[in-house]
């Protein structure tokens, strides 16, 4: 596919994925919504790609949904607003359920889908000049993409619903010491880190790493009970693949594991 909206870059078992629409702070329209939602379906099927980075250009991550195209300025009609979170919702599934480790790299304001779409990625860095912006509410709307699925189990009923409600903007360094993200960093080593970050990942047990995010996911609607049967029922398909084995003999041998992902 030809993207428009997106770039998507492969190297070194790493797929990068950069919203490219920097004048209007890489906000969505439908046509990067359906390039991104494209382009982790591609990654999923590409045995080449490990991990995955997703980055914003310019200063921005993403200003969330583009709001000319939302309520075109110069009033022709509007699109029906389910039809366009319907579209996001398959981007957020298409990230959850790809089983290869998405890494985020937040380089600037995250507002709205975008803040949201950044929390549905496995680990999320953010430069120290980043920020996350629950901008819903300053429109009469409420968190979609996920976002009340995502902040109370990230932050705590109580502090998800005030950034929901009072839709203010949260520094990077207070969503570290909230546990909304995994790590900032100096915004001028931000990308390269992620990329390092990514790197590691590809070259790690993959196949497993695909296994535990699916049994993370699971853990949000499973009992005790149903949750351990399930990590006996993926720990015996993780036991069954050549980087299990290479993992014990590598350890046994006191040497270097070579992954390859299967
Ligand atoms: O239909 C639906 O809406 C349903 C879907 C909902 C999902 C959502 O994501 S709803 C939330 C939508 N997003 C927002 O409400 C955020 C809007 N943007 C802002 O509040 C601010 O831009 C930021 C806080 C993100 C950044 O502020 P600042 O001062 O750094 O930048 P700026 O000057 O506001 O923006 C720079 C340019 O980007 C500006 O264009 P210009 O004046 O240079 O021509 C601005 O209009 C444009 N821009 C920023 N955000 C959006 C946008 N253009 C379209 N859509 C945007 N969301």
């Amino acid at each position: 596919m030809d993207y428009r909206h997106i770039r998507r870059e492969t190297d070194q078992g790493v797929a990068r994925l950069t919203l490219a629409r920097p004048e209007v702070l890489n906000s969505f329209n439908r046509g990067m919504v359906a390039e991104l939602r494209e382009a982790f379906t591609a990654v999923a099927a590409d045995d080449e790609v490990r991990a995955v980075l997703l980055t914003g250009e310019g200063r921005a991550f993403c200003a969330g949904q583009d709001l000319a195209e939302a309520v075109p300025p110069d009033g022709t009609p509007r699109p029906d607003i389910g039809d366009i979170v319907e579209g996001y919702n398959g981007l957020i599934l298409a990230i959850r359920t790809l089983e290869k480790p998405v890494v985020c790299a937040v380089n600037g304001v995250a507002a709205g889908a975008g803040a949201n779409i950044a929390l549905a990625c496995d680990i999320v860095l953010a430069a120290d000049d980043a920020s996350f912006i629950q901008a819903f509410a300053k429109i009469g709307l409420l968190p979609d993409n996920g976002g009340t699925f995502f902040l109370p189990r990230l932050v705590g009923m109580a502090r998800a619903t005030s950034l929901a409600m009072l839709a203010d903007r949260l520094p990077a360094q207070r969503a570290l010491e909230w546990g909304m993200i995994y790590d900032v960093v100096p915004s001028g080593v931000l990308l390269d880190t992620a990329t390092d970050l990514a790197r590691q990942l590809a070259t790690q047990p993959t196949r497993g790493l695909g296994l535990i995010k699916r049994a993370l996911n699971a853990s949000w609607e499973n009992d005790l009970a149903r949750q351990l049967a399930l990590e006996a029922e993926l720990q015996r398909e993780a036991g069954r693949t050549a980087d299990y084995l290479e993992g014990v003999r590598a350890f046994q041998q006191k040497r270097k594991p070579g992954f390859v992902g299967r």
